[in-house]
């Protein structure tokens, strides 16, 4: 079972937050998800909770632990385009998902070609995708 890192925007706006809830189900179906807390529609109770460098030193932990990051980036989130400079850095495998009919992702990441991107027009086709990652 590979430990998977999903990162998805939190402060960068929640409007995905349900589609992040599905990818994560799906990929617990056979994997390990070390961030599930990323798909928790009350996300905004929850987090009154937690103090910042709490957040900041647990997530990298589990970065640093996770064997592939698995991002949607529909949404823009300064945090996840952070996550993705510190995986690359540490060298993590990184799959990139983002709705190519909704935006149009950052040069900062379709010009790096240490990252696999896979623009969607179906969300269907994600879950497809994922189990070319996990097999
Ligand atoms: C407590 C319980 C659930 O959530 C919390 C507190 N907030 C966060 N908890 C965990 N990871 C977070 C939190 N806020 C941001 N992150 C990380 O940054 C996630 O791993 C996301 O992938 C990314 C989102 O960044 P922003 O800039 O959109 O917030």
């Amino acid at each position: 079972m590979k430990k998977v890192y999903f990162a998805g925007s939190i402060r960068g706006g929640r409007i995905d937050a349900e589609l992040y809830a599905r990818i994560i189900r799906y990929i617990q179906k056979t994997d390990i998800v070390l961030t599930e807390h990323i798909g928790n529609p009350d996300l905004n109770l929850k987090e009154q909770g937690k103090r910042d460098v709490e957040i900041y030193e647990e997530d990298m932990a589990w970065l640093r632990e996770s064997d592939v990051v698995i991002a949607e980036c529909t949404c823009p989130s300064l945090g996840v385009g952070y996550e993705l400079a510190y995986a690359e850095k540490i060298g993590k495998p990184c799959h990139i998902f983002y709705d190519r009919t909704k935006t149009h992702l950052s040069a900062m990441l379709t010009g790096n070609p240490y990252f696999q991107i896979h623009p969607y027009e179906d969300a269907e086709s994600i879950f497809r995708t994922i189990d070319e990652i996990l097999a």
